[in-house]
């Protein structure tokens, strides 16, 4: 058989806390990071995205909950619980099927892409509709597992930034050195946390545990830190405003966030790094998505665009530095939420006969 990526667990297995063997895996990671010239023109720098919605569920999530999972499965809970803006829900239930466990879904009513919603319940997850916010469900998810013997898969649990810190290394390795800046959207700063984490580690500036390789000394990947650049929806920026915020809206339902659990971790990765976070609005961000999809040939969902959408921003500002080597994590797939994307589209072309002369003729094929 030819080579096949073994998912993040066994590929990455000198550098996470978790033993290859009984891996509860769907063999995620291993995405693309791919040039995107039609960015690299508009910004002035040399810019590639990596196309997370390429994960099994269709997104990051995938690379925290193989290894959350796993070590549910080695600790003996018997059901998982999260709370969602959709994607965490997706891979805690699929990643869940895998290892024969229940799973609770947490979900802010009628705020989930109807795609997400789909997964969970293919998957045979156990939903509930909350009657609040993302930050509603999180507390809620908080006490039960307070109360409970139930294993929490939120990223508060620490497996899921081990896992997502995973993304880093596969940039560095594809590049053959870290970038310059790292842009990323940030809901509930999970993701920016672990990237920092990992690109960290990857320059021997932290160490990281391994239970198969205890005593392997790690040579550094590469000799430099990007500045993590990340973004929000306007709508929903806590860390603009410097505070949580109490009804945080956007079309990006992902990132519908007030109060994000990784607070403290995602200023250190903004302030250590020398990097930023910023808002974009809703309207930057469907842009950013239409143009991926236009020009890029990647179709995300609204809120992985945040991050094209800031990097467009800055660069309209004059904030980009010529030349730099920039890569954008692009974290869901636009299949998820093809309700925004079809938003004023005309799905409807006129009907024709199926007759080829007539309709090569309407098309003007040569
Ligand atoms: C596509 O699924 O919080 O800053 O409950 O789905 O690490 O939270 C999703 C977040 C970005 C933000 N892009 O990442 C959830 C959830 C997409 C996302 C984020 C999310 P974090």
């Amino acid at each position: 058989m030819a080579h096949q990526w073994r998912g993040i667990i066994a590929e990455y297995a000198q550098r996470l806390p978790l033993a290859t063997a009984g891996a509860v895996t769907l063999l995620e990671g291993g995405t693309p990071l791919l040039a995107a010239p039609a960015i690299s023109t508009r910004v002035g720098a040399e810019v590639y995205v990596k196309v997370e919605g390429a994960n099994p569920t269709g997104s990051f999530k995938d690379r925290g909950m193989t290894t959350a999972i796993t070590e549910v499965v080695q600790r003996g809970a018997n059901a998982v619980i999260c709370a969602s803006t959709g994607n965490t829900s997706a891979s805690a239930a699929a990643y869940a099927v895998r290892a024969g466990l229940r799973c609770i879904v947490m979900l802010p009513a009628g705020k989930i892409a109807l795609g997400k919603l789909a997964q969970a319940i293919v998957h045979g997850a156990e939903l509930v509709s909350v009657d609040g916010n993302f930050d509603d469900c999180l507390r809620v998810v908080r006490e039960i597992v307070e109360r409970t013997d139930t294993a929490m898969v939120n990223s508060v649990n620490p497996y899921r930034l081990q896992g997502q810190k995973t993304a880093a290394f596969e940039i560095v390795d594809a590049l053959g050195r870290a970038p310059d800046i790292h842009c990323l959207p940030v809901g509930n700063a999970g993701n920016i946390s672990a990237y920092w984490m990992g690109f960290n580690e990857y320059a021997g500036r932290m160490t990281a545990t391994s239970f198969d390789h205890p005593s392997t000394h790690l040579p550094p990947k590469t000799d430099t830190v990007p500045r993590m650049w990340g973004f929000q929806a306007a709508g929903a920026a806590p860390f603009v405003a410097g505070e949580p915020i109490a009804n945080p809206e956007t079309v990006a339902t992902a990132i519908r966030i007030g109060a994000p659990a990784s607070w403290d971790y995602a200023v250190a990765a903004r302030d250590d790094s020398g990097g930023l976070i910023d808002a974009v609005s809703d309207d930057e961000i469907l842009a950013a998505q239409r143009l991926l999809a236009a020009e890029v040939g990647v179709f995300v969902e609204p809120a992985s665009a945040a991050s094209v959408a800031g990097l467009l921003a800055k660069a309209e500002a004059g904030e980009v530095p010529a030349g730099a080597l920039i890569t954008c994590t692009v974290t869901g797939n636009g299949l998820k939420d093809t309700a925004t994307a079809l938003e004023g589209a005309d799905v409807n072309p006129p009907l024709v006969a199926p007759e080829t002369d007539q309709i090569i003729a309407q098309l003007k094929l040569r």
